[in-house]
């Protein structure tokens, strides 16, 4: 039995379920308490605020956490990332008034600047050589400067929304994040094998996502123009259609060629094409 954090609510909260049910590691969220129990794998979700996953995780409680890559960063926990999982993307940066002349780091050399994220900051602006007064605050970092809390922020970045409706401007982009997988650094023999399993089913999941499988029939004398076209994982499969000078080509095409690689196979003369959702890819 292996223990896995994941964040109780919030916005890592949904896609880690995703994950884990794709992964047919189905646990009952309905009846969500602090602890819950995958029905068919040896598994315990562990639901924690987001903060607290590194830790918990450090310290051998859990396993396993899956938690943004700035709260790792941030909480320095000694754990080590084993994947990165491709969602929960944003970023740090500093932000200032949307009215300041920026003309580069030196800006900040005696400001103060607002942060839930006092220990990346202050790695950053040591680096950096500027001189800055940290204030930490726990929430609505991006009102700080209308309110004359401080001169500048430093929070986590998405769509840039927020800083826009407070008037506030990106203007350094410090650490990159996206939602990881953890684990602790000391694990036995038994443990790792249940987390070689997991790491085998998230990887299988995450190769299938934004990416389709496509069949069609074609001429055969058009199938090597075809291959051409479809760079499939190891190479497509053709086969002889039982209608003589005609043939079927197999593929996996990711989302975002797609359309471009449907409509140069109809200009080759492709026809009968299905694109089919892909559920799990095994290498
Ligand atoms: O209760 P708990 O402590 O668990 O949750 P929390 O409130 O601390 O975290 P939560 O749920 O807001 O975020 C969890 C994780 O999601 C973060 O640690 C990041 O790794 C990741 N993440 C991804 C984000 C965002 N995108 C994001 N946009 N976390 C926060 N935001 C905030 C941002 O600070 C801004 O204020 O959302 C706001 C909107 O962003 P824009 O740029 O899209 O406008
Ligand atoms: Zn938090």
């Amino acid at each position: 039995m292996i223990r896995l954090a994941i964040q109780s609510k919030g916005r890592l909260n949904e896609e880690s379920l995703r994950l884990l049910k794709d992964s047919g590691i189905d646990v009952d969220d309905t009846k969500r308490k602090f602890i819950g129990k995958a029905s068919d794998f040896p598994l315990e979700l562990l639901y924690l605020r987001d903060d607290d996953i590194p830790g918990v995780v450090a310290d051998g409680a859990a396993d396993l956490g899956i938690v943004g890559f700035n709260e790792v960063s941030e909480t320095g926990a000694d754990v080590k990332v084993i994947r990165r999982l491709g969602f929960g993307r944003c970023r740090l940066s500093l932000a200032v008034p949307k009215i300041v002349d920026y003309n580069g780091l030196d800006w900040f050399q005696g400001r103060s600047i607002a942060t839930s994220y006092p220990s990346i900051l202050n790695r950053f602006l040591s680096e950096k050589g500027i001189s800055a007064e940290i204030r930490e605050i726990k929430g609505s970092v991006e009102i700080a400067p209308a309110a004359g809390i401080a001169d500048a922020i430093f929070d986590i970045v998405s769509s840039g929304g927020t800083l826009v409706s407070n008037g506030l401007k990106e203007v350094e982009s410090v650490l990159e994040s996206e939602a990881v997988l953890v684990c602790g650094n000391d694990v036995t023999e038994d443990k790792q094998e249940i987390i070689n399993s997991v790491l085998f089913r998230f990887d299988a999941v995450r190769e299938s996502r934004g990416k389709k499988y496509i069949l069609m029939n074609i001429p055969s004398d058009r199938v090597d123009e075809a291959m051409l076209l479809l760079p499939s994982m190891r190479s497509p499969t053709v086969m002889p259609l039982a209608l003589d000078g005609w043939s079927s080509i197999h593929s996996v095409v990711d989302d975002a060629e797609l359309w471009r690689t449907v409509e140069s196979l109809k200009r080759i003369g492709a026809e009968g094409i299905l694109i089919l959702n892909l559920d799990k890819v095994i290498d």
